[in-house]
Parts: structure tokens; C-alpha cells; sequence
């Protein structure tokens, strides 16, 4: 079982996304636990205050490092071999090859950042830093749902069987999927592929390894 930590300031956003569909399964099958840190249950002070003014001037507002690494070291402390990995756009990218790392472990611990972002010295008491992709969110929240949606479902049983056939073209040869199609015929005059009502599995299959070859050239250069 993996056992998912997230550090947040809104453990309320990750509700509804994991009580639902493959998420939801994977859980009530015991395949993964995921527990929701609130960072601001680690702020000290009376006013339980979790960002301040950044130095050197400048708009908005930076996360304080005290509650974030007392939360860190909550999540260490309940799992001694968790990894903890801060959402940034700064951080390596995440792909495919690093879910299935990650799917491996026996701890992730995903620290999410509010505002402007987190004061650098939290970044010595984590393991790694990742970024979804290179755009702004308004929080790490997001990615990290992401980073758990991507590595629930490969976690052996998260998948039904109609899941798990759907699985094969881009996680294990780095290709982008081929189009899929479903009933009607004719839609909007646009025809499904006559490949595909041949009944021929063998150029049907020839078919789509081409299409996803050439999608992945056009579009991933
Ligand atoms: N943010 N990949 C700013 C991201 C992000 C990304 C997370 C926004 C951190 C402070 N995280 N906060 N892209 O845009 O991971």
C-alpha cells in the first residue's frame, strides 16, 4: 500500500478528485492511503499566520518556512522513508517514467505552495523539486493532484479491465495515443476510418501504430 501524504493550505481541494471513479477505488481497495496535512495547524502563533511580506520588496506574499517544515517533519515522522517532493515550476519535470517511480515507493509526500511561492531554506529539508509544465498555477494543488491522479492508476489492481487495455500505447512506448472512435458511423459527415469497421485486428492494429507514430512526429517534433 502507498501511503500519500499532502502538505496544504487547502486540504479541502483535494476532496471531490479523490472520491471519484479510479482515485476512489484505489483507496476503498486499500491500494493507497492519502492523508491531507493542514500547514497552517503547524503555525505557532495566535494568529496562526502562514505568509509574510517577501524580502527585497516586491508584490504579494512568501510562505513562511516554520509551519512548512514543521508540517514536513510531521510527514517524516509518521512515515520514516516517505519522499517529499515540492510542487514548483522551478522543479524537473514530471513524466510517465517518474510516475511509475513513484508509484513504487512505499511514501510520496507532496508539498503544495500558495502565493508568490515558499522561502528557499524549506528547500533543504525536501527531496526534490517538480514541476507539472511550464505554465503558472494558482498553487501547487493542482499538480499535486495530478502527480496522485498519475500514480494511483498504476498501481497494481487501480485499473479495471477496460481501464487497463486502454493503457498500452503511451505509458509503455512514449507515444502519444491514436484517435479513438465510437458509434455513429457518420457523424457531422465526418466518417469513422474504414480501416476500423474491417474487422481485420491485424491492419487494424498496423493502422494505429501509424497514427500514433506520425501524431507523435507532427506534434512532439
Ligand atoms: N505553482 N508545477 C506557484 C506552479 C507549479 C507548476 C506551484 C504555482 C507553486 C507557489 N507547481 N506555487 N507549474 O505553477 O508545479
Amino acid at each position: 500500500m502507498l501511503h500519500a501524504q499532502i502538505l496544504t493550505l487547502f486540504p479541502e481541494f483535494f476532496a471531490s478528485p479523490l472520491s471519484c471513479s479510479i482515485p476512489r477505488r484505489a483507496i476503498d481497495a486499500g491500494l493507497v492511503r492519502v492523508d491531507c496535512l493542514n500547514i497552517r495547524d503547524f503555525c505557532t502563533d495566535k494568529h496562526r499566520r502562514a505568509d509574510d511580506v517577501p524580502y527585497g520588496g516586491g508584490p504579494g506574499m512568501v510562505m513562511k518556512p516554520e509551519p512548512v517544515v514543521a508540517a514536513i517533519r510531521d510527514a517524516r515522522a509518521r512515515d520514516a522513508d516517505t519522499r517529499v517532493v515540492l510542487l514548483s515550476p522551478a522543479g524537473r519535470p514530471f513524466t510517465q517514467d517518474k510516475a511509475r517511480a513513484y508509484a513504487g515507493l512505499s511514501g510520496l509526500t507532496l508539498l503544495c505552495g500558495r502565493y508568490e511561492g515558499i522561502d528557499e531554506r524549506v528547500v533543504a529539508h525536501v527531496d526534490e523539486e517538480l514541476s507539472l509544465g511550464d505554465y503558472v498555477l494558482s498553487g501547487g494543488e493542482p499538480a499535486a493532484l495530478s502527480v496522485l491522479d498519475a500514480v494511483i492508476r498504476l498501481l497494481p489492481g487501480a485499473l479495471g479491465d477496460a481501464e487497463s487495455a486502454a493503457q498500452d500505447s503511451f505509458a509503455d512506448e512514449g507515444l502519444l495515443d491514436w484517435p479513438h472512435y465510437t458509434r455513429p458511423e457518420v457523424f457531422e459527415g465526418q466518417r469513422v476510418p474504414e480501416v476500423l469497421l474491417s474487422g481485420n485486428h491485424a491492419e487494424i492494429d498496423r493502422w494505429r501504430r501509424a497514427q500514433a507514430q506520425e501524431r507523435t512526429k507532427k506534434r512532439r517534433g
